[in-house]
């Protein structure tokens, strides 16, 4: 049998490039996919933040695994603000779009932060957590500063 090998050239690039480029079947399903992600992690970097502003007793086991959620989790919503997906339900700014590289950057600084909290949630004390903890929680709030309706 002959084969194909530009159709299977085309289908791994297609199958290496899932992850950036996520499959909805409608633009609404990207959404309620996004605020998902968004709200998951929220829950679980809220409980990083109870231990690290001594809210809740800190508990080595529970920040690294907190806080390993919401750097997986802080990976998932990006490729859900493709196209058709300003409309409906979302407090999604147009900035998103009309300033995409600003954006791109913001969310880069996010995962960079998180990514330096979960570090520092599994240095086993309480003071490693606090000071990743404020770094990570502003890389959120300058996103909903520029890129969120109230
Ligand atoms: C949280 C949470 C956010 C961020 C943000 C930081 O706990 O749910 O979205 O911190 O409020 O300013």
């Amino acid at each position: 049998m002959k084969q194909n090998y530009g159709l299977m050239a085309a289908l791994v690039a297609m199958a290496l490039s899932l992850p950036a480029h996520a499959q909805f079947a409608k633009p609404e399903d990207a959404v309620k996919y996004r605020k998902a992600s968004f709200t998951v992690m929220a829950a679980h970097f809220g409980r990083l933040g109870a231990m690290a502003n001594g809210r809740a007793p800190y508990d080595a086991k529970a920040a690294a695994e907190n806080a390993d959620i919401v750097a997986t989790l802080g990976k998932l919503p990006w490729a859900a603000f493709g196209e058709g997906t300003d409309k409906g339900e979302t407090r999604a700014k147009p900035e998103i779009w009309k300033e995409a590289a600003k954006y791109k950057e913001a969310s880069d600084k996010m995962q960079a932060e998180i990514a330096k909290l979960n570090t520092a949630a599994k240095a086993g004390n309480v003071d490693a957590l606090k000071a990743a903890f404020g770094p990570a929680a502003a890389s959120c709030k300058a996103c909903h500063d520029n890129f969120r309706k109230d």
